[in-house]
């Protein structure tokens, strides 16, 4: 496996970054997870304006332009030949002091990563996903954005490990008003008479480049998708239920916290949806 750090590409044994390094000290930086199939990155424009944008909001002047680091990103898969992967793509504050101020941190790091992936087991896409709620909640607006893809995930990694304590092999986590935000690391959508919701960004719901692409593929196929509140209620009582993430694609939900959803089998809506992307991600993407 080659590994891009820094404009140079590395033997993973040999890919490493300084102790120093405020990513590693305090979480300080910002990330991406994207996809490439058929040797062809997927909505790989969108990945790195929301790098960007994560990054401006943090204060942190990635030391590239976009179009360098989409060259970067496409250089790292060539060096791999790998035809299906994942791409973990984390810029860090880079190396400073041993204190907060990210001011004595001069330059940023860009690290690259293409591997394989598969994050749930096979019958996970054939049965449904068993999910639990979290106590554990999504941070505020006020607190952190949760907008921004940052390096600081614990929020999201207590939270799974409450659901897989909760023999769960997802968890969903509410929002401050104990509405539906999202899952630790996918969107949220429900299915009722045909018709998808799933949460606000103002409920704290990641933009997920997934989640885009399950609004482009309802506008073709003529299923009414829309933003709204959403309760666990309405999980409970939904025909279908199912999440998207770059890592997960799209998969069904069948059980909340020990409930049935629906039939207790993925539905057609969700399966309507699940076809529709892989025909997307097989057909569309930046070569490499
Ligand atoms: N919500 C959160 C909090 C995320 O981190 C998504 C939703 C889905 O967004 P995309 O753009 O991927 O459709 C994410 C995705 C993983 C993993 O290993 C995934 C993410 C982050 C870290 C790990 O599954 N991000």
């Amino acid at each position: 496996m080659k590994i891009y750090i820094d404009g140079k590409l590395h033997d993973e044994a040999d890919a490493r970054i300084s102790v120093f390094d405020h990513g590693l000290l305090y979480g300080d930086g910002v990330f991406e997870g994207i996809r490439f199939y058929n040797r062809r990155v997927f909505r790989l424009e969108e990945h790195i304006r929301r790098l960007y944008d994560s990054a401006r909001s943090i204060l942190l002047n990635i030391p590239k332009t976009p179009e360098e680091m989409t060259a970067a990103v496409l250089e790292t898969c060539r060096a791999n030949n790998m035809d299906d992967g994942y791409i973990r793509l984390v810029i860090t504050r880079g190396v400073g002091g041993l204190g907060l101020s990210p001011y004595k941190c001069p330059t940023p790091s860009v690290i690259i990563i293409a591997a394989p992936l598969a994050i749930y087991p096979p019958e996970a896409y054939r049965d449904g996903l068993v999910v639990a709620t979290c106590a554990t909640r999504r941070p505020t607006h006020d607190t952190l954005s949760p907008q921004v893809k940052s390096l600081n995930y614990l929020n999201n990694v207590m939270a799974k490990v409450e659901a897989m304590q909760a023999g769960a092999e997802e968890g969903l986590m509410l929002n401050d008003r104990g509405l539906v935000a999202e899952c630790t690391a996918d969107n949220v959508f429900v299915v009722r008479n045909g018709a998808i919701n799933t949460p606000t960004f103002a409920a704290g719901a990641l933009d997920g480049i997934t989640r885009r692409a399950v609004f482009d593929i309802c506008a073709s196929l003529g299923i009414t998708i829309s933003e709204t509140d959403i309760s666990r209620h309405d999980i409970f009582t939904a025909d279908e239920c199912f999440l998207t993430g770059t890592a997960a694609e799209v998969i069904a939900v069948t059980k909340l916290d020990q409930r049935v959803i629906g039939t207790g089998i993925p539905g057609p809506v969700t399966n309507r949806v699940i076809a529709a992307f892989k025909e997307l991600t097989r057909s569309s993407g930046t070569p490499f």
